[in-house]
């Protein structure tokens, strides 16, 4: 009964009933034996699949604390622990296991390893970070026009698992290059001018990739840490494209660096007080970050301090920051602006929350109660009739979109408000991304992290005024055992592409929808397309555009 009691909500019945045999509750168990080879194979496993949600510490975040002493509390064994990583959960866990992405002898070697205490995490010295340093063009000898006339229709697409950015001519669909970038890249943002792409991968290592070259390729890269998930450009009038930001999740600081070298400049520590209870807590890792429009800004999520810091990035060159910092609320991960660029709306995802900030006023704005676990990405504007300016996000706990309305001058009675809740077909949620355009009447809807196959391989096309359910796309059955994720639009908006995400012995595609249609225009496939994730249209993330 008390085990039940535990798990109920994480589990669906089905695999709860095959777990409920497992458990050995008693509290006194030695952890099981594990070899020092073990031991490191294991840290890099977990490094690489499970530190984003559980944190380098294990000290919890998106997913729950996994110290040997909270699994032994929750009376998990090996074998217990062995089921989590295989079948995932319905809260949005990844079922390791059943995806083929880890074997069973890893989730053995895991569900051993987490019952030892974590060995401590190793710190990154600024030494290091010089060392790594590399300019592949000096700016001087770079082109001094854009040899490429559809360079602000590129998209840069993330081939994650083999550690490579494509890019793609959006108006051609012709594979313009192919650039190493190294280890799972996370998102890529561009520069103010738009002329930089800017990746990040799950290794700390950024690089910078010079659009305008003939065939794109990267002029420099640097490694900044161990762990990292977000970078972005200073972009305030007079800083356009001089320095560029990185989040780390480990070491918990952010890097600033020179725009178009990336040359180390300073760095800062993040490590912080919990912004409700005041006790200190060494990994506040840097969430989603986005440049201010209205001063020389960037905003900083930190994730579990719960707290936003606005980094005044005017005197770096003095050797001088200035942070503002606002109290917010737990777990801050992603978001986006609202349509006036004014506020920026970010997932405190374990909080069930949506926290508004005013980037002018630099306060507090408001904080919104959702659904579980929202996942915005940057989140989807709609101008609505009624409602005027809203801002939509899906969530990964359940199956709804919940769209906020923004504009508390014009429209005061539907500020910051759930004003229009819209149900996505089937059970569970899983859903990562939601996106729309301005020229584009629909608003977009992916659930990869949904258990059910079928709905892993849907997108969910809504009018955006009706918010009623137009079409189901579906990735077509050729491919085997993919997800559907990341839908992105070109840059006017007249189609929208949608990546197929399979592993990474697989080659996939991605897929381009008529925007008006709604008709699939053409599928962008080749040997070189494994493991697509992230797509990035110049264009509109140059403007900010969602
Ligand atoms: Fe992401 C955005 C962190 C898992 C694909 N992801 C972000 C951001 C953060 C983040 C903080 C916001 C960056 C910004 O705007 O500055 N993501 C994390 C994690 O910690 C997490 C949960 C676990 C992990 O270990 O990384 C995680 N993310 C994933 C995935 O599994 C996805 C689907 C594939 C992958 O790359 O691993 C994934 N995340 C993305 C993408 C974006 C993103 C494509 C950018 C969305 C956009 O449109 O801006």
């Amino acid at each position: 009964m008390k085990v039940k009691k535990l798990f109920k909500g994480l589990l669906s019945s089905a695999i709860l009933t095959g777990l409920m045999a497992t458990f050995v509750q008693s509290a006194k168990a030695e952890p099981p034996p594990i070899t020092k080879e073990e031991m490191e194979k294991a840290s890099k496993i977990y490094f690489d699949r499970c530190a984003g949600c559980h944190g380098m510490l294990r000290k919890g975040a998106t997913g729950p604390a996994l110290t040997p002493e909270n699994l032994k509390k929750r009376g998990l064994n090996t074998e217990a622990i062995e089921s989590f990583i295989y079948y995932g959960t319905p809260g949005g866990m990844p079922d390791w296991g059943r995806q083929g992405v880890l074997s069973k002898e890893e989730i053995n070697l895991l569900a051993r390893f987490l019952q030892h205490e974590p060995p401590p995490p190793p710190l990154l010295s600024w030494e290091k970070i010089k060392e790594s340093w590399k300019v592949y063009v000096p700016v001087e000898e770079r082109v001094k026009k854009p040899q490429n006339k559809n360079w602000r229709n590129f998209f840069g697409v993330i081939l994650r698992d083999v550690g490579k950015v494509a890019i793609i001519d959006g108006t051609t669909k012709k594979l313009v290059s192919i650039v190493d970038t190294g280890f799972a890249v996370h998102i890529l943002r561009t520069s103010a001018s738009g002329r930089y792409m800017y990746s990040i991968g799950r290794d700390g290592k950024a690089t910078v990739i010079d659009l305008w070259m003939k065939k794109p390729s990267k002029v420099a890269e640097i490694k900044v840490c161990y762990d990292a998930r977000s970078i972005d450009t200073s972009k305030y009038k007079g800083y356009e494209d001089k320095y560029a930001v990185v989040g780390c999740y480990w070491p918990p600081s952010f890097v600033i660096l020179d725009g178009e070298t990336l040359k180390p400049i300073t760095r800062h520590a993040t490590s912080d007080y919990y912004y409700d209870t005041k006790d200190f807590v060494r990994e506040a890792r840097v969430a989603s970050i986005v440049a201010s429009h209205y001063d020389p800004s960037w905003v900083l999520n930190i994730k579990e301090a719960g707290q936003v810091w606005l980094v005044d990035y005017s005197k770096v060159d003095k050797g001088s920051i200035k942070i503002d910092m606002i109290d917010a609320e737990r777990y801050l991960h992603d978001g986006g602006w609202d349509l006036s660029k004014r506020y920026f709306l970010v997932a405190a995802n374990m909080r069930n929350k949506i926290v508004v900030i005013d980037t002018k006023d630099k306060e507090l704005e408001a904080i919104v109660e959702v659904g579980t676990k929202p996942h915005p990405g940057r989140g989807a504007n709609i101008s609505h009739p009624k409602y005027g300016p809203i801002w939509c996000t899906g969530h990964i706990g359940e199956n709804r979109i919940a769209c906020i309305g923004t504009d508390p001058k014009n429209h005061p009675q539907y500020a910051w408000k759930v004003v229009k809740w819209i149900k996505l077909p089937g059970e569970g949620g899983g859903n990562l991304f939601v996106k729309t355009h301005p020229n584009s009447k629909y608003l977009l809807a992916d659930r990869p992290l949904n258990p059910n196959p079928d709905l892993q391989r849907s997108i969910f096309v809504y009018d955006k005024y009706s918010f009623k359910l137009v079409k189901t796309l579906k990735i077509p059955e050729k491919y085997k055992k993919v997800r559907a994720v990341h839908e992105e639009f070109n840059k006017d908006g007249t189609e929208f592409w949608i990546s197929v995400w399979g592993k990474k012995n697989q080659p996939t595609a991605i897929l381009v929808y008529d925007a008006k249609t709604l008709k699939l225009k053409k599928e962008i496939s080749g040997d070189w397309i494994r493991t697509p994730t992230g797509k990035f249209n110049v264009y509109n993330t140059m403007k900010d555009i969602y």
